[in-house]
């Protein structure tokens, strides 16, 4: 029987990742680099999950010199903090709000007795800053369990972050419910067994989401437009 829903937060319960690019580039821009994601690099950038990964990737495809790349990557821990940094204090803003049919769906689950699990591949100080900028103080209270990227060896596509949101709950995969955005974040619910409910964002949604049990446009009423970065548009 079904006793909890496990969330993804980035693109699910929120579209985050327009605020995570402008951190991006201001991190890049503090550090004197000419580096500049524009929507268009940033959405071919969402194939590799994790802030740190995608920085490295990026530098890979630069076509450096070893020595050059290699000084480059050394940089990314603190390129990565500066953008943790940006971002925090872009969502503190109060820049985000979650999207169509969240609120009430975590309302209505706790009503009804299931429990609530977070499985994301940024950090726990993220989701900590988007779901109290969201939900106010008592919302990280709301999930027995918020399991983070990092975490953990593999991030999504592996299955590994939802393993662990299972075994801290103590379920079997059909005990739960997935709920996902994106195609490594399918991908990762699915290998973990979960039954998974994919709501895209225009981030997302010409991936590959043909295997979601459920392909929903958002999680509220129907008659609500595609969730899309500020403004709704993309290049
Ligand atoms: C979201 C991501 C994250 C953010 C950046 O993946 O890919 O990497 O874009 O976060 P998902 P960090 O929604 O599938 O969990 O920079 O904190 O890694
Ligand atoms: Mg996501």
């Amino acid at each position: 029987t079904l006793n909890a829903l496990i969330f993804d937060v980035d693109g699910t319960l929120a579209d985050t990742e327009e605020l995570h690019r402008q951190a991006f580039n201001a991190a890049f821009a503090d550090a004197g680099l000419r580096w500049d994601w524009g929507r268009a690099r940033y959405r071919e950038l969402l194939r590799v999950t994790g802030g740190k990964e995608r920085i490295a990737h990026h530098i890979d495809s630069l076509g450096l010199g070893d020595n050059d790349r290699r000084a480059a990557l050394a940089r990314v821990p603190a390129l990565h903090a500066a953008k943790t940094r940006h971002y925090a204090a872009l969502v503190e803003s109060g820049a985000l709000r979650l999207r169509p049919g969240v609120a009430r769906l975590l309302r209505e689950a706790r009503e009804a007795g299931l429990r609530l699990a977070i499985a994301s591949t940024t950090s726990p100080s993220n989701v900590e800053a988007l779901l109290v900028s969201t939900l106010g103080p008592e919302g990280p209270g709301l999930f027995d369990v918020i399991a983070c990227g990092d975490l953990v060896r593999r991030k999504k596509p592996a299955p590994d972050v939802f393993e662990l949101a299972l075994r801290t709950l103590g379920l079997e995969p059909e005990e739960a419910v997935a709920f996902e955005d994106s195609a490594n974040g399918l991908r990762a619910a699915r290998a973990a067994g979960l039954w998974t409910v994919v709501t895209p964002t225009l981030w997302t949604v010409d991936e590959e989401l043909g295997e979601a049990s459920l392909l929903l446009p958002h999680l509220g009423d129907p008659e609500q437009p595609l969730s899309g970065e500020p403004g709704g548009r993309l290049p």
